[in-house]
């Protein structure tokens, strides 16, 4: 297999240049299960191994590899060879997340991917709002953003509903689908060509796993029963994999979240609320809430049905977490200044000439 098929380009062979002579090889991971790795090479597939130089000099989570990342590789041992990952490219596109509970982290879910399918199940848990929040976080990713509206066989509804999130998150790329009965996946077909990557996202139970068996037309990975009674799932898949199809596309099975929040500041909520942040600039005033002031445009689109009250709702909520992320970030930061002054100061300290 070549590595263009892996999903290698112009890009990365720059940034991996200078490694060739130093006895390293470019390899793609394809599984990333707790601290165990595989990697896709030239020659096939092979268990890999991150040097504790990768794993305790990276300055943070960010730093070590994830599903999809290009790294450099050595093979290790005459015998019993083993291979080593020595660095992580630099990444063109990454779908990151605040890290569940409580910690102001960010989270790497998956690297160098050109499409994302986030996953929304019309099912028991069907909410707008999700639709919205996952293509916010999605935008930001570097990556093509494609909704997926999952189990459309179990209502009747299922095209109004498409069309309404279409309206609603002003995006096109929003399609109803249903793995039993394969309606819809001709949709799918422009993004599933050779040498692409695919990501699938979404709660646990939306049909993550069956969509993957149903497009590599026999079953690749274990699916489970949800929850009767809230639709939950049971969180079946554990690990991060790519599956090539046989299109040649490369399908990344993720397990499900429970909560996908916002990370990047970047401007994904611009890119899903671009008409109500026009309207906003119609305000009176440029620090208009759209509360009670006098002379707002959104309240105005509102009263005329113009505008989802609902929509502004969740805008209002997305901007709130991305104003907590950001104090929170700035706070880590001033820590961690903080700690790096007292460092030097006491270097500073250590080394002053001691004259009595
Ligand atoms: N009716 C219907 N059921 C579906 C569809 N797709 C998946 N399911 C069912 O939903 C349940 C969960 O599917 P999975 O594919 O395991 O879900 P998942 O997203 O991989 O879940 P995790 O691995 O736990 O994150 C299974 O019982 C599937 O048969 C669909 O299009 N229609
Ligand atoms: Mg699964
Ligand atoms: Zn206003």
């Amino acid at each position: 297999m070549s590595l263009e098929q892996l999903g290698w380009n112009d890009e990365f062979e720059r940034a991996f240049e200078a490694n060739y002579g130093s006895g390293y090889f470019p390899a793609r991971i394809s599984l990333c299960s707790m601290s165990l790795y595989r990697v896709m090479m030239q020659d096939g597939e092979f268990p890999a191994v991150p040097t504790g130089k990768l794993l305790y000099g990276a300055k943070d989570q960010t730093g070590l590899p994830v599903v999809g990342d290009w790294v450099a590789t050595q093979i290790v041992g005459e015998r019993d060879p083993t291979i080593t990952i020595h660095g992580v490219l630099p990444r063109k596109s990454a779908l990151c997340r605040k890290e569940a509970g409580i910690r102001t982290q960010a989270q790497v879910l998956a690297a160098n991917i050109d499409t994302l399918f986030l996953m929304v199940g019309l099912d028991g848990n069907y909410s707008l709002n999700r639709v919205e929040r996952y293509l916010t976080v999605g935008w930001n990713s570097g990556a093509n953003p494609v909704v997926l509206l999952t189990k459309s066989d179990l209502r009747d509804d299922f095209l109004e509903l498409e069309k309404e999130a279409r309206l609603r998150s002003n995006h096109e790329r929003i399609f109803a689908i249903s793995s039993v009965t394969g309606f819809g996946m001709e949709a799918l077909t422009p993004y599933l060509v050779e040498g692409m990557t695919i990501v699938l996202i979404g709660s646990s139970g939306v049909g993550k796993s069956t969509l993957l068996n149903s497009l590599a037309g026999e079953d690749v990975q274990k699916v489970q029963e949800v929850r009767e009674f809230d639709s939950k799932g049971r969180h079946t898949t554990t690990n991060r994999q790519i599956f090539r199809l046989r299109s040649g596309a490369m399908l990344i099975d993720t397990p499900g979240l429970r909560e996908l929040q916002l990370w990047d500041t970047g401007d994904g909520i611009g890119e899903v609320f671009e008409d109500i942040e026009d309207l906003a600039r119609n305000c009176r005033y440029t620090d208009c809430q759209h509360q009670q002031e006098p002379g707002c445009a959104v309240r105005e689109a509102i009263e005329s049905g113009q505008l989802d009250e609902g929509r502004i709702e969740n805008y209002r909520k997305l901007m709130r977490e991305r104003a907590y992320l950001e104090r929170k970030r700035s706070i880590n930061a001033a820590r961690e200044s903080n700690r790096r002054w007292k460092q030097i100061s006491k270097e500073i300290r250590r080394r002053e000439p001691k004259w009595k």
